[in-house]
């Protein structure tokens, strides 16, 4: 069955999180990706975090689905020359080396673009233009530059990152998204183009609801759905929120039966206006129904602690799954906090294919994360990640190289 993105060919030079990241959506949505890296180690990630000797790790593995993998050292000549035929065969290249290290390879815009002018270039870098466009970023460095660090977390503690890899995974969302609209603006230019997402900007994205929060800060002195109010200081940038929801409705992460020793025994809840009556019925307190202090969510606002405080006496009796099925019936939005050992065995997502199992032939079974995008005419097979260098025959011969080009490549330490 034709896949969205079948026919797209795609020259990954990417490595770590951020470019795997992209390219491997790009695969699940049915592009040819080939993923060329250094003979001998290839992508530093195949030996990063490994659980088992020898083997490439989860880290690897869970980043490179449905790729086939070509060895060539590009500082060499003849490797060089190999990756120009690449070039000129493929629709994208995506890469994410540190910034330079491309136009060190001989690889400007200029050069890719003279040698395939369909070409799409598509860039990961930290910082876009500016005082720290030459610097390298990972993860956290891009969390902590693009916001999310400095309004994560609690009033009286220190600027916290996300498990949520919002600097890497997320730029190569955002990346992806790029690629796709300058192959279907190809469609009617003929032309291809640059495309660049910065891993700041890209977590300063996600972070949108904050910069307004800053702005309405700077207008009325205070955030009336944050926990600093009613009794607390704000100061003159946006606070750590804890777990304040970021919209209009109230919310926040409560104890539940077994919190005790289960550190995941919680569950989020919000206090949705169109549901306040229903709330108060859950939890015995129907009296805050017409009592002026609660019936409004503007009175609400001024008593949001002592409000959970009273929830938490009711969820903290129920575990969180039983607290999720009585409000589920009365449509108040709420959440368990789920452990990824819950994750892992929940039937709805391998049902859904979001949870996968895949075969490796050195690993073995394990466990990944599916493409979370569904389209219902290219469905997503999971294929497991390629082995180092598994199909630099395979491609090269589809380049034209025969045995004997592969032999001399070989020797010269190239592919
Ligand atoms: N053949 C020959 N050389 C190759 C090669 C190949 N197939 N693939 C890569 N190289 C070379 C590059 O040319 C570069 O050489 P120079 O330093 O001589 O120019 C070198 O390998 C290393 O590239 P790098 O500087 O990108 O790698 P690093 O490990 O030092 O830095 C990282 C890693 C992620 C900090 C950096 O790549 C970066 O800042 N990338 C942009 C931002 C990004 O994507 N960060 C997210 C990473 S995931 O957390």
């Amino acid at each position: 069955m034709n896949k969205a993105l079948t026919g797209v060919r795609i020259l990954d030079f990417t490595h770590v999180q951020s470019g795997p990241t992209c390219t491997q959506l790009l695969a699940w949505l049915g592009a040819d990706v080939i993923k060329v890296e250094r003979p001998g180690e290839g992508d530093a990630t195949r030996g990063q975090l490994r659980d088992i000797p020898g083997v490439d790790s989860l880290y690897f593995t869970m980043l490179n689905h449905n790729k086939r993998s070509v060895t060539l050292n590009t500082k060499k000549p003849r490797g060089k020359q190999v990756l120009e035929t690449l070039i000129k065969r493929c629709d994208v290249l995506v890469e994410n080396f540190a910034p330079g290290a491309m136009e060190r390879m001989g690889l400007s815009w200029e050069h890719i673009h003279a040698l395939n002018p369909r070409m799409i270039v598509a860039s990961v870098k930290g910082f876009g233009p500016g005082r720290y466009e030459d610097c390298k970023v990972y993860e956290n460095v891009a969390q902590c530059a693009g916001g999310a660090a400095s309004t994560t977390g609690f009033d009286d503690g220190p600027p916290v990152v996300t498990g949520a890899q919002i600097g890497d995974s997320g730029t190569g969302l955002h990346l992806a998204l790029g690629i796709v609209a300058a192959l279907y603006q190809r469609t009617h230019s003929g032309r291809g183009q640059k495309v660049l997402a910065p891993m700041q900007d890209a977590v300063l994205n996600l972070c949108r609801v904050k910069l307004r929060d800053q702005q309405r800060l700077e207008r009325t002195g205070s955030l009336h759905e944050y926990p600093q109010y009613p009794d607390g200081k704000f100061g003159e940038a946006v606070p750590r929120a804890g777990n304040a929801s970021g919209g209009g409705q109230p919310g926040w992460i409560l104890r539940c039966k077994g919190y005790e020793t289960d550190p995941n025994a919680y569950i989020y809840f919000i206090t949705q206006a169109a549901v306040w009556p229903s709330v108060c019925k859950v939890i015995g307190e129907e009296g805050w129904i017409t009592d002026e202090a609660y019936a409004t969510p503007q009175a609400r606002l001024l008593h949001l602690k002592p409000i959970f405080a009273r929830i938490e006496q009711w969820t903290m009796t129920k575990t969180k799954f039983e607290a999720m099925e009585i409000l589920n019936q009365y449509d108040i939005p709420c959440g368990p906090i789920l452990s990824m050992k819950e994750i892992a065995q929940d039937p709805s997502l391998r049902e859904s294919g979001t949870v996968v199992e895949v075969d490796h032939p050195t690993r073995g079974r394990h466990l990944t994360v599916g493409n979370p995008i569904k389209l219902s005419d290219s469905p997503t097979e999971v294929q497991r990640a390629p082995l180092l260098g598994e199909h630099t025959e395979e491609v090269l011969m589809e380049l034209g190289y025969d045995a004997h080009d592969l032999e001399v490549l070989r020797a010269d330490g190239a592919i």
